[in-house]
């Protein structure tokens, strides 16, 4: 994630991104399906996919309304979701739309934190209409006493209360990583094989106010879209996977980094029904799906 370290200065001041920035409007927008059961989610048979990912690419879906309303305000502005470098928790947190937790999500007090938040920046004088604005929300709740996710990391990530450790987050493992994911954490990733919600699906808030996204795109059409059978997931090739997952987030992952994935997951599954699949895998050409179906293959035998 260099990234983060190249644009720091752009980060820290939006001028540098839109000459003359003048406001900022923070958007939450949430995308959580209360659709798919726990008990299939959590059976490690099946691949579990991060929630968020389990209907249409977000950034396809939100930029285009983020831009047009950018552009209804002002001649001048720009808007991103999760892909400009900005600070959506902070600028969040400043606008009223939640506190940042010590998962370091952004929480709402009353929707929890299963939502994507989108920025767009302004740099025109808004002409305010005659609306009185709301009374100031509040933006703390605050975590309190609590520190359920702390405790429930299943790689324990957290070094300290509020400060994540990317290294160690499976959704980085997962997602945002390349290479070979540290053999030390494999055991500890369970059966995710793109993102993770343990943080969030412990938190209070989410299990208190957590309500059905209104965007029916970001709902999963089928369970298998949120946990596929690890059986059929080996046995994806490159273009079952393109069409099974065309217009999703999980094609940032590509074939081969889910497939990594897949294997690590199966590997802790431990049934020997997967070995056949995992052995042809093994003997593939890709060198970093041989290498974690080797490791499955020897977590199997090992059980
Ligand atoms: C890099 C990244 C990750 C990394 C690191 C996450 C992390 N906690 O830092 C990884 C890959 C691990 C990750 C994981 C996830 N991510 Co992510 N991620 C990002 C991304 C692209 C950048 C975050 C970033 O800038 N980090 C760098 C540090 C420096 O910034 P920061 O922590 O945000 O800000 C702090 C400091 O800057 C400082 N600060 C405050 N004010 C100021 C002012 C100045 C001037 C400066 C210099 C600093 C500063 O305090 C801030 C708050 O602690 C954002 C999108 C975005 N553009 O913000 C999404 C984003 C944070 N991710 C998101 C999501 C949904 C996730 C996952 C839930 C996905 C999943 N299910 O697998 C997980 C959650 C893991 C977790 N517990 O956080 C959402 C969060 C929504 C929410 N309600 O909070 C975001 C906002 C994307 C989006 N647009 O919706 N993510
Ligand atoms: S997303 Fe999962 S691995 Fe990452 S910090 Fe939260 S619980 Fe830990
Ligand atoms: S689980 Fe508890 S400590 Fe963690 S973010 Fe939610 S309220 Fe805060």
């Amino acid at each position: 994630m260099a990234y983060l370290e190249r644009e720091a200065d752009k980060r820290s001041d939006p001028r540098l991104l839109l000459a003359g920035a003048r406001w900022v409007v923070m958007v939450g927008v949430s995308y959580d399906s209360l659709a798919v059961p726990a008990t299939l989610l959590n059976d490690p048979s099946r691949g579990r996919i991060a929630r968020y990912a389990w209907g249409a690419d977000y950034h396809d879906l939100i930029t285009p309304r983020l831009r047009g309303l950018g552009e209804w305000a002002s001649a001048r502005s720009r808007a991103w979701v999760d892909t400009g470098p900005v600070l959506e928790r902070a600028w969040a947190a400043q606008a009223g739309l939640g506190f940042i937790g010590r998962n370091t999500c952004l929480i709402h007090r009353t929707r929890g934190s299963y939502f994507f938040l989108g920025a767009i920046l302004i740099a025109d004088e808004i002409a305010l209409d005659d609306t009185p604005a709301p009374a100031p929300r509040k933006a703390s709740a605050g975590c309190g006493a609590c520190r359920r996710c702390l405790d429930a990391c299943p790689t324990q990530a957290f070094p300290e209360p509020g400060v994540l450790d990317a290294r160690r987050c499976i959704s980085y493992l997962t997602i945002e990583l390349k290479g070979s994911i540290p053999v030390a954490l494999r055991p500890r990733m369970g059966n995710w094989i793109f993102g993770c919600d343990v943080c969030q699906d412990v938190c209070p808030y989410v299990r208190r106010y957590a309500i059905p996204t209104g965007w029916p795109a970001f709902r999963p059409i089928d369970a298998e879209r949120a946990a596929p059978r690890l059986l059929d997931a080996l046995a994806w090739d490159r273009d079952a996977f393109n069409q099974r997952f065309r217009g999703t987030a999980l094609k940032r992952a590509k074939w081969r980094g889910v497939l990594r994935n897949v294997c690590v997951a199966a590997g802790n599954w431990g049934d020997p029904a997967c070995l056949p699949l995992l052995e042809r895998h093994a003997r593939g050409e890709d060198a970093l799906v041989a290498e974690h179906a080797a490791w499955a293959i020897e977590r199997i035998a090992a059980r």
